[in-house]
């Protein structure tokens, strides 16, 4: 058996664990990665596109906003198509100059992972059958099988950032942490292609069809979703389908403007409101989607993931630098606080675009009612817009 010691055991080369990992090491804290799949496994994964100002600030923080910054697309509002018309919601004008940048998370994951390799930081992927030991007392460690050989890792904190399937939520005893869960009767069908986006902007789409969403990745490549019955499969959708059904729920003169071509990828992803509470156990700490799920529609997962690192590498290196345990103690609290706003905005603006099973007759017109209200009132956009570019840290 091979045994390793670090100060931070990070479960998870997510966007949680390697920004964590970078901020850790700037801070001269040492820390060592466990990740589970292997690097390419990782960014193969299609997931996230909108950041929060804080989150831009905070990459920059962890020196890897270039690319960002190059590449990235800066957007001042998105639309919202109902009844065949688009509204804008002018995030800029309503929020006093706030925008939101349009960056893939494989993106800032591969940026992510480059820094970590330069520095030469240490991770240990396709790490099988880890489990947590003893982070109720000052000595936490892991063990887990690399290459068919048991490395057992001695640490001082172990950090959870190993999404919602990982096992650090799993290894706390179940009276010690309570959860949280709705989960929605239908599904995200996305499908990424390498097409102009049919508006420089978001377009979000409520039709009695189904929910519809117009995203990019950059001025040449488009990523689309559908709302879809949990019982599809994406083999179902054939990329002519997919097409079709966006333009019916787009206005007239987007689906005219709609460029079609080769699905990249097309994959279902459900929709869930998760939080559990509470976040510290001892000396392991839960971030990202370790301890909470949006559903995708307010684009907030990966930023809450961000706002949790960021309360978090504050507390380690306030632990280290200044041998003061407040960071640590409130750590739980801080990240809940902003959590379950985000989880409110993100519930509420799924509610308000999506079609509903078994919606009765007069929640559809409720529905409709307050889509009507939003865009035309001032104050209804302002709070919207107030959490789309979202809340402070
Ligand atoms: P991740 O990304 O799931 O990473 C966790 C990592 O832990 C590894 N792991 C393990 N490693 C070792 N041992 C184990 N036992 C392990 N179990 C798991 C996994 O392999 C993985 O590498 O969690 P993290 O880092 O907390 O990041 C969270 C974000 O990925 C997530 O919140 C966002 O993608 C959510 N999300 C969006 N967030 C936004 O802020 N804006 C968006 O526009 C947005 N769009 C989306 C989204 C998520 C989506 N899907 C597919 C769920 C759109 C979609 C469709
Ligand atoms: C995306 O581009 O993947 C995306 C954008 C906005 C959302 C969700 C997903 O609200």
């Amino acid at each position: 058996m091979k045994t390793l010691r670090t100060q931070v055991l990070i479960v998870g080369a997510g966007p949680s664990g390697l920004l964590l990992g970078q901020l850790l090491h700037k801070a001269g804290i040492v820390n060592l990665i466990l990740e589970r799949q292997t690097g390419d496994y990782v960014l193969g994964r299609i997931r996230a596109g909108v950041l929060e100002q804080t989150t831009v600030d905070l990459l920059d923080e962890a020196g890897v906003g270039a690319r960002m910054h190059a590449e990235g697309l800066v957007h001042h509002g998105f639309d919202l198509v109902f009844d065949g018309q688009r509204h804008r919601i002018d995030l800029q004008a309503l929020t006093g100059g706030k925008s939101v940048i349009v960056y893939g998370q494989t993106e800032i994951t591969r940026d992510l992972m480059e820094a970590r390799a330069a520095a030469g930081l240490p991770t240990l992927y396709s790490a099988a059958d880890v489990q947590l030991r003893n982070f109720d007392s000052a000595h936490p460690s892991a063990r887990c099988i690399v290459n068919g050989e048991e490395v057992l890792v001695q640490c001082e904190f172990i950090a959870g950032c190993d999404g919602y399937h990982g096992v650090s939520r799993a290894s706390v005893p179940g009276s010690a942490i309570r959860s949280f869960e709705k989960i929605y009767p239908f599904g995200w069908l996305g499908l990424l292609s390498d097409t102009p986006p049919v508006s420089h902007e978001l377009i979000y789409g409520s039709h009695e069809r189904g929910f519809s969403l117009c995203s990019m990745r950059s001025a040449a490549r488009s990523r689309y979703y559908l709302q879809v019955p949990l019982t599809e499969q994406a083999g179902d959708w054939s990329d002519e389908r997919f097409w079709n059904e966006l333009r019916l729920r787009l206005d007239p003169a987007a689906a005219e403007a709609l460029v079609t071509g080769p699905a990249l990828e097309k994959s279902i992803a459900p929709l869930r409101s998760f939080v559990a509470e509470p976040m510290r156990f001892g000396r392991l700490f839960l971030a990202g989607d370790a301890a909470h799920i949006v559903p995708p529609t307010g684009a907030k997962g990966l930023n809450l993931a961000a706002s949790d690192i960021y309360y978090l590498s504050q507390a380690l290196i306030e632990h280290y630098r200044d041998r003061r345990g407040s960071g640590i103690e409130h750590y739980s609290a801080r990240c809940l606080s902003r959590i379950w706003k985000a989880e409110r905005f993100s519930w509420w603006f799924s509610s308000l675009m999506h079609s509903f099973p078994q919606e009765q007759a007069i929640e559809a017109r409720l529905h409709r009612a307050e889509l009507e209200y939003l865009v035309s009132s001032h104050a209804a956009q302002t709070v919207m817009a107030e959490n789309y570019v979202g809340l402070p840290w």
